[in-house]
């Protein structure tokens, strides 16, 4: 089984560098097992890994319901971040270097101290530096955007970029802050951050969780995204996206 999955991770990596999407893994491997899933996700990070690239953190998805009608998938996913997925905030993003690529709001967390396990809301938020507005691009490596849960997870859960706003003090209420996301000056989706899961902070509770389920602890420096906040917008040249997060501040990017 084990052959398999590395089969399967080299051909997902080889969609991700080839900027090619593929056949949803199910199609041809209905039986794949959610656990099997997570394990090609691994083993596909770890193809990166190995070509230098550090990890830097942890990314949850389809935490809010606005993403979850988006892609049909009703269940939480989470993937694995490196340095080499960070964008330049109010940079210039290359539309021609992914497949199909999206880019949504969501809440930044920055881990102060380490964190894994079950924990409450509060121990969550007592292990957090900073909080800030972030975008995640994502990018999925499979035809038309369309995948299952499993899938996904393979796919490390469509990652394939972040960007970074301006780090903020994590000890106001983050349970219901307003959430813009523009194009081009013009409003296109709005949200609260009680879009995710009635509050943000329960995403890092459950990072920590299945951190914790995969043998991995969230270290002091790493980054954990929350889920995008709305449904993603489809990114084309030309465009200025720019996701604004109520008290915290805003986070741009050029695309061309
Ligand atoms: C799946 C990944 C979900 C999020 O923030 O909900 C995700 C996708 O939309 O491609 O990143
Ligand atoms: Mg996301």
């Amino acid at each position: 089984m084990n052959a398999q999955y590395a089969g399967l991770a080299e051909r997902l990596d080889k969609a991700l560098l080839t900027k090619t999407a593929m056949p949803q893994i199910t199609l041809a491997h209905p039986e794949l097992p959610l656990a099997g899933a997570y394990e090609i996700q691994s083993l596909l990070v770890h193809r990166r890994l190995q070509r230098g690239e550090r990890r830097i953190g942890m990314k949850m998805g389809l935490t809010s319901r606005a993403k979850m009608l988006q892609v049909g998938v009703n269940e939480m996913s989470w993937g694995r971040l490196t340095d080499a997925m960070l964008l330049e905030e109010g940079g210039v993003l290359a539309r021609d270097a992914y497949i199909h690529p999206r880019l949504e709001p969501e809440l930044a967390f920055l881990i102060g101290k380490p964190l894994s396990g079950k924990v409450t809301a509060a121990q969550a938020l007592s292990a957090v530096d900073g909080v800030a507005p972030a975008m995640e691009l994502v990018d999925s490596r499979y035809l038309d955007f369309k995948f299952t849960l499993n899938d996904v997870v393979a796919d490390n859960s469509s990652a394939a970029g972040l960007v970074i706003g301006p780090w903020c003090s994590p000890t106001q209420d983050l349970s219901n802050l307003g959430v813009v996301l523009e194009v081009n000056g013009m409003v296109i989706e709005t949200a609260s951050t009680a879009a995710i899961l009635g509050h943000p902070v329960r995403a890092l509770v459950a990072a920590a969780r299945l951190a914790a389920e995969a043998g991995e602890t969230l270290h002091p420096g790493d980054i954990v995204m929350s889920g995008g906040l709305t449904a993603a917008h489809s990114i084309s040249p030309g465009e200025t996206v720019r996701a604004t997060l109520q008290n915290l501040g805003f986070v741009s990017i050029n695309v061309n």
